[in-house]
């Protein structure tokens, strides 16, 4: 399992202030804190209340640059400030995300090129978030043919089926999961697939319980990243072990210490 870590958010009040004050100090503890926690990848976005998101993407890319080497994952649903980010990424990024709108897509798909980026599509278009399966494999196909057509590598491509909080969208859950699955089969080479996790528990009182059983039904349904907290480790060991069930870590008594990303 590819882990991407959520919380470097402006969503997050500790975040928000942070960036609003040029708070170096706690952006990369908070890097380092989800690396050491087995994060491989830090998912940046600057979140509503930033009045200069252009500004604050490169300087949250900087800041964490300083400390680590590790991919970033560029969160924004504006292309200009994707570009901002990548501009001063040095290693490989991911893009996060474009959706399955033609403009969005033909923006999106170049830089994802120019820059040797990876992208996550979103199974969304202008017509909102999709009901049902056949709606998400609908706006996956259009995406993954959109990329083929661009020569844009499908294995670079990670899809999104939009994971919805369990509290107001119960009866989507189990289509969401086979989404999942189905997306798999749309090209040779597949896709890859994605979620953003704590989603899912938005606006419940178990969160943890919710995300850390979510997660380990989606990977049985061969998911292979996911945006989640990586700080915790209860939903990490899950992660782990369902790995090991599925056969992609071998067996010991240990797997756990020997699987724990350092
Ligand atoms: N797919 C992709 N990218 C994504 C998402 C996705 N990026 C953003 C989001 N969804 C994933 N990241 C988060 C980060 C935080 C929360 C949920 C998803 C979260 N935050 C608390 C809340 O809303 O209750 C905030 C609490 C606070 O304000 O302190 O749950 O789906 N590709």
């Amino acid at each position: 399992m590819f882990i991407i870590g959520e919380l470097i958010n402006g969503m997050y009040s500790y975040i928000g202030k942070a960036i609003a004050e040029k708070n170096k100090g706690v952006i990369q503890k908070y890097a380092l804190d989800q690396l050491k926690a087995g994060a491989d990848a830090l998912d940046v976005n600057c979140g509503p209340a930033s009045k200069q998101p252009i500004l604050d993407i490169q300087w949250l890319i900087e800041t964490i640059q300083e400390v680590t080497d590790k991919t970033i994952c560029i969160d924004s649903s504006k292309p200009d400030v994707i570009e901002s980010g990548l501009k001063v990424t040095k290693n490989k990024a991911i893009i996060n995300s474009t959706t399955a709108d033609v403009a969005k897509l033909d923006k999106l798909i170049p830089l994802a090129k120019k820059y040797h980026a990876k992208l996550i599509g979103l199974t969304i278009s202008a017509k909102g978030i999709p009901q049902n399966k056949d709606q998400r494999l609908e706006l996956a196909a259009q995406i993954v043919a959109t990329c083929s057509e661009a020569g844009f590598l499908l294995d670079d491509l990670y899809l999104d089926p939009i994971v919805m909080p369990v509290n107001v969208a119960q009866s989507q859950q189990n289509e969401i999961l086979e989404s999942i699955r189905e997306f798999k089969i749309l090209s040779e080479p597949s896709p890859k697939t994605i979620v953003g996790l704590s989603n899912v528990s938005q606006g419940t009182f178990v969160r943890p319980l919710i995300n850390r059983t979510f997660l380990v039904m989606a990977q049985s349904f061969g998911l292979d990243a996911a945006i989640l907290d990586p700080l915790d480790s209860e939903l990490m060991d899950a992660g782990i072990t369902a790995d090991l069930i599925l056969n992609k870590h071998i067996f010991c008594d240990k797997y756990l210490e020997a699987y724990r990303k350092k």
